[in-house]
C-alpha cells in the first residue's frame, strides 16, 4: 500500500517536473499582440508600430522594421524596448501615404531562442 502511495505521488512529480521544464523550455517569445492589429486596415497612418510578445526580450538584438510595398524602410531606425518595458518592441515610423506596409519583427528571448515573422497592415 505505502509503496503504491509514493509511486503515485512520485509519478505526480515527475509529471510536473516534465510539464514545468516543457514549458520553460518553450518560452522563447512570439508576439501577443501589436498595433495596427495583423492585417488591419487603419485611417490615419499609424505614427508607430508596437509588437508585445509573450516573454522578455533582449534589447540588443531584437528589431522591428517596416516597410513599404516597394521594399522602402518607413520606419525610423530598428526598433527599441520602452525603458521599463520588457517584452514590448516599438519603432517610430515616417509620415506614410495610403499604401499596404510590411512589419518584420525579429528577436532573442531571454532564454537564448531566436524567433522572426512578417504581416502586414494597410493604411487606407
Ligand atoms: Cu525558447
Amino acid at each position: 500500500m505505502k509503496t503504491n502511495i509514493a509511486r503515485r505521488v512520485l509519478a505526480g512529480w515527475l509529471f510536473m517536473l516534465a510539464f514545468g521544464t516543457a514549458s520553460a523550455v518553450s518560452a522563447h517569445a512570439f508576439p501577443d499582440n501589436s498595433s495596427p492589429h495583423v492585417g488591419a486596415s487603419v485611417s490615419p497612418a499609424p505614427k508607430q508600430v508596437k509588437i508585445w510578445f509573450n516573454a522578455d526580450i533582449e534589447p540588443l538584438f531584437s528589431t522591428l522594421i517596416v516597410k513599404d510595398s516597394n521594399g522602402n524602410q518607413v520606419s525610423v531606425g530598428t526598433g527599441e524596448i520602452p525603458s521599463g518595458q520588457t517584452a514590448l518592441l516599438v519603432t517610430q515610423l515616417k509620415p506614410i501615404p495610403a499604401g499596404l506596409y510590411a512589419v518584420y519583427w525579429s528577436v532573442i528571448a531571454r532564454d537564448g531562442h531566436h524567433t522572426e515573422g512578417r504581416w502586414y497592415f494597410t493604411v487606407k
